[in-house]
C-alpha cells in the first residue's frame, strides 16, 4: 500500500524526513491554502516568497522522479484548509497512512494531532531532522538547571558539531566574541550591493496572485527579489561570504539611516523555509575562516546565531510551549500603536525600522530587539500584539522562532526564561550604534523637556514602574542606583511626560 506525503511550506528540502523512504506509488502533496495564509495577515512578499518556493520546489520534486500533486491557491477544488487538501489527495489514490513532518508551530502540531481520528489512518509524524539538537537532547541539557542560558546551550553545540573547535578547546581559546561585535559604522563606509534574483515567470504569476488575493496585508510587493530556489538560495549565501562575512562581526550591531542590510546574511528566510541547511551553512562559514579573510570574531559571531541562537531558542519553544505564550510578566496590556502598520512617527529609528519592514519583510535584529521590542517593552504594549506583529511582518517569521525571540528577548514577558535581564534600554544606546538621532526631532540627550527623545522618559519610567520586579535582579541594580539619584521631583516629571506621551499616541491607560 502506498503513502500520501504532506510537505509544508516550510519544508522546502529535499532530506525532509516525511520524504526518507518514499516508494512507488507514493504522492508527495503540496498546498497553498487560504487557512495557513491568513491565520495572521502574513506580510505579502512573505506569501509570495512561500508560494513561489513551493511552486519551485514542485519542479524540482518532479524532476527528481516523485510524484506529486500540487494544490494552487486559485484552484478551483482547492477546500482552503491543509485537511481538506488531505482529505481531497487520499481520495485520488489508494492510501494506507499519511506520513508528515512536524511542523513548526505548536497550533499546527495539535491540530495534526487530531487527523489520525478524523482521517481513520494512520497519521506518522516524523521528527525535523533539520535541526541539530532535538526536543529530547533540549530537554536533557536544560533539566535541573536554574538557568537556561543560551551561552552553555552554545558551547555544547559547538562541541557536538565540531565547528570552530581545536580538539576540545574553541580555536582561538575563547568561546564567544561577542564584545568584539559592537563597532558602530563609519561615516564614509562603502556597503556591498546586495543579492537580488529577478523574478521568473513562476514568481511574477505569484505576485499577481498574492497583489489580488491579499491586497489587504501589511507589506510592500515592489522590489521582491528573494531566492526562490534551494540554488539561488545557495547563490546568496556564496555572496553573503564574499561581501560581507569579513564585516559581519564588527558591524553586527550597527544601525545606519537609509541602509536596511549592512553586512547582514539576509539568509533566515531560507534557512526557516528549507531552502538552505543550516549545518551546511555554518561549513561554508567556517571553512572560509579556515581558508583565510575572514576574521574569527565574524565566523564564530555568525555561527553563534545559528548553532546557538536558533537552536536554542527552538528548544525553548518546544520545551515551554503552550503555556509560555500566555505568560505576561510586567502585566503590559497597552494596545500597538498605529504607526507600527504606518511607520508615521517622528521618531527616525522607528520610521526606519518599522518602513524597512514594510517594504522589505526584513529588519536586522538590534532593530527588532533595540528598536521596535525595546519601544514595545518600554510602553508596555500587550505581548500578545506584539507577538502577532513580529509574526506578520517578517519574511522568516514561524512561531517556533519568532516567538521566544519577542515574548522572551525583547519584552521579557516570560519573566526571565531567555534573558536574565530586560533589554530595556534609553535612547543612549540607539544613538550610540546608529545614525538615527542626527536626523530626528528629539533629542536624544534630553530625558525632561518637551522635545526629549521619547525613549529616555519611557525607560525611566519602566524601571519606576516595575521595580518591584526589577530592584533586585542583581544586573539592574546601577541602573537602580542612578535612579535612586534623581529626586522625587525629577521622576514624577518623568512619569509625566511618559503619561503625555502614550496619550498623544492614542495609547493611554
Ligand atoms: P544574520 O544577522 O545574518 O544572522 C545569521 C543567522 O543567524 C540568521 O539568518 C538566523 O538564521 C540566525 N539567527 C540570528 N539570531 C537569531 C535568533 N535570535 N533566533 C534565531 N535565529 C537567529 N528570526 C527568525 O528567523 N524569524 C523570526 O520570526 C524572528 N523574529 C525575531 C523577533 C525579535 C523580536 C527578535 C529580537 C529577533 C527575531 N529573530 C527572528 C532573530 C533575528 O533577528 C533574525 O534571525 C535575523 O535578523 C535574520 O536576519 P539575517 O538572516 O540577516 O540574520
Ligand atoms: C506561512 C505559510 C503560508 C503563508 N502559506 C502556506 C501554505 O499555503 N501552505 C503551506 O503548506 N504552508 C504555508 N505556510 C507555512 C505554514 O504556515 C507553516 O508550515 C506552519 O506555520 C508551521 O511552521
Amino acid at each position: 500500500m502506498a503513502a500520501l506525503r504532506l510537505i509544508l511550506g516550510d519544508q522546502l528540502s529535499k532530506s525532509i524526513s516525511c520524504l526518507s523512504d518514499y516508494a512507488d506509488g507514493d504522492l508527495v502533496l503540496l498546498a497553498e491554502v487560504t487557512e495557513e495564509a491568513t491565520y495572521v495577515r502574513h506580510h505579502k512578499k512573505k506569501i509570495a516568497f512561500l508560494f513561489s518556493a513551493m511552486r519551485h520546489f514542485h519542479q524540482a520534486l518532479q524532476a527528481n522522479g516523485y510524484e506529486v500533486a500540487y494544490t494552487r491557491l486559485d484552484d478551483k477544488k482547492n477546500t482552503g484548509s491543509l485537511l481538506g487538501e488531505v482529505k481531497r489527495a487520499l481520495k485520488s489514490g489508494d492510501f494506507d497512512r499519511l506520513v508528515i513532518t512536524e511542523p513548526g508551530e505548536h497550533r499546527l502540531l495539535e491540530a495534526m494531532k487530531t487527523w489520525k481520528k478524523t482521517l481513520e489512518k494512520p497519521v506518522d509524524i516524523r521528527p525535523d531532522g533539520r535541526f541539530l539538537c532535538t526536543h529530547d537532547t533540549f530537554a536533557a541539557w536544560a533539566k535541573g538547571r536554574k538557568a537556561l542560558r543560551m551561552e552553555y546551550f552554545y558551547r555544547d553545540m559547538r562541541r557536538s558539531t565540531g565547528l570552530l573547535m581545536d580538539g576540545d578547546k574553541p580555536v582561538g581559546g575563547q568561546w564567544n566574541y561577542d564584545a568584539d561585535n559592537r563597532k558602530k559604522l563609519p561615516k564614509d563606509m562603502q556597503l556591498p550591493e546586495r543579492f537580488r534574483v529577478e523574478p521568473d515567470a513562476i514568481t511574477q504569476e505569484v505576485l499577481d496572485l498574492v497583489d489580488t488575493r491579499f491586497g489587504n496585508h501589511f507589506g510592500s510587493l515592489e522590489g521582491f527579489g528573494f531566492a526562490v530556489t534551494a540554488k539561488d538560495a545557495e547563490a546568496a549565501l556564496e555572496a553573503f561570504v564574499e561581501d560581507c562575512l569579513p564585516r559581519f562581526g564588527d558591524f553586527q550591531d550597527a544601525m545606519k539611516t537609509g541602509e536596511a542590510y549592512l553586512f547582514h546574511s539576509l539568509l533566515s528566510q531560507y534557512i526557516n523555509a528549507g531552502l538552505l541547511d543550516p549545518l551546511a551553512v555554518c561549513r561554508t562559514v567556517e571553512a572560509a575562516y579556515w581558508d583565510g579573510g575572514v576574521p574569527l570574531n565574524a565566523a564564530e559571531g555568525f555561527i553563534r546565531q545559528i548553532i546557538g541562537w536558533r537552536e536554542y531558542i527552538r528548544g525553548i519553544y518546544w520545551l515551554k510551549m503552550p503555556e509560555y505564550k500566555s505568560t505576561n510578566y510586567f502585566e503590559a496590556d497597552r494596545p500597538l500603536p498605529d504607526f507600527f502598520w504606518t511607520a508615521e512617527t517622528d521618531l527616525v529609528c522607528l520610521q526606519e525600522a518599522i518602513g524597512q519592514t514594510r517594504d522589505n519583510a526584513y529588519a536586522h535584529h538590534i532593530q527588532r530587539l533595540m528598536v521596535t521590542g525595546n519601544f514595545a517593552l518600554l510602553a508596555g504594549i500587550d505581548p500578545e500584539a506584539v507577538n502577532e506583529w513580529y509574526l506578520v511582518v517578517y519574511a522568516d517569521a514561524y512561531e517556533w522562532v519568532e516567538l521566544p525571540n519577542t515574548h522572551g528577548m525583547a519584552l521579557f514577558a516570560d519573566g526571565g526564561v531567555l534573558a536574565s535581564k530586560p533589554y530595556a534600554a534609553s535612547g543612549k544606546y540607539i544613538d550610540r550604534m546608529s545614525d538615527y538621532c542626527k536626523g530626528c526631532r528629539y533629542s536624544v540627550k534630553e530625558k525632561m523637556t518637551e522635545d526629549a527623545c521619547p525613549f529616555n522618559y519611557l525607560y525611566w519610567n519602566f524601571l519606576m514602574e516595575h521595580e518591584d520586579k526589577l530592584r533586585s535582579n542583581q544586573r539592574m541594580s546601577m541602573i537602580y542606583r542612578n535612579l535612586d539619584r534623581m529626586d522625587k521631583g525629577e521622576q514624577s516629571h518623568l512619569k509625566g511626560q511618559a503619561a503625555r506621551f502614550f496619550k498623544s499616541i492614542g495609547i493611554e491607560r
